[in-house]
């Protein structure tokens, strides 16, 4: 996402809900080029699939830390704050060496958890729709060996990483596992779903069992915004 989008988000998920989110953070909008884009739920609104102390380390800790460290990233490379997101994910061998690696890894992480936040929702529609709907029958079978393949790409993935569902170069959807924070667009795909495996995103609830939380976690994810996601990346 590049930052008028990323602004946009920030508007609408205010607008949308005043509970949300980290005062502490937010009060600093207007001084940081990096800033924490609030949830647009309450922590507790996945309950009782994603558990509300989850939801809270998660968002609160875990996603500001990255966000944090951009800042910090700013100062030894100001082009962080002025290059589209994407375009900086996209193209890492253009990033400074120095910092290189810090910038793989926070701006990953700010880029994967805010698509994360925006991809779930409380009560949705259980299955996609339209043209996802389609695609995902072309591609997989079904919608059910879709999810088992995407299941079987976050288990296969070793430590801490994510699991994606993607639009490759060929406009094609394709599912694959990126390591640590790395994003989709690393692999010169779009995301269209994607899911946290790191045991931070379920240890608390779950422990060792990540194909639980997989489980779980399909009742929580908001296909029309997979549907956008696939609209933007077929376009
Ligand atoms: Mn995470």
């Amino acid at each position: 996402m590049n930052r008028r989008d990323s602004l946009k988000f920030l508007a609408g998920a205010a607008a949308f809900a005043g509970t949300a989110g980290v005062p502490g953070l937010n009060r600093a909008l207007a001084q940081t080029p990096f800033t924490l884009p609030p949830l647009g739920y309450a922590n507790d609104a996945l309950e009782p699939h994603i558990d509300t102390k989850t939801m809270q380390i998660h968002h609160d800790n875990h996603h500001a830390a990255y966000v944090n460290n951009l800042n910090g990233l700013v100062e030894k490379w100001p082009d962080l704050a002025k290059k589209p997101i994407d375009e900086i994910l996209s193209n890492l061998s253009a990033t400074p060496e120095a910092v290189r690696t810090p910038v793989r890894n926070n701006l990953g992480g700010h880029w994967n958890h805010t698509f994360f936040w925006e991809l779930m929702t409380p009560g949705g529609s259980s299955k996609p729709s339209g043209d996802l709907n389609s695609a995902i029958d072309a591609t997989f079978g079904d919608f059910e060996k879709m999810k088992a393949a995407v299941k079987a790409a976050g288990l296969g993935r070793f430590g801490s990483g994510w699991a994606w569902l993607g639009v490759g170069k060929d406009k094609k959807l394709a599912v694959f596992s990126t390591a640590n924070q790395d994003s989709p667009h690393m692999e010169g795909a779009k995301g269209v779903i994607g899911v946290d495996v790191w045991e931070h995103a379920y240890y608390l609830k779950h422990q060792s069992r990540r194909a639980d939380y997989i489980d779980a976690w399909w009742n929580v994810v908001n296909w029309d915004k997979a549907a956008a996601n696939f609209k933007k990346a077929t376009a």
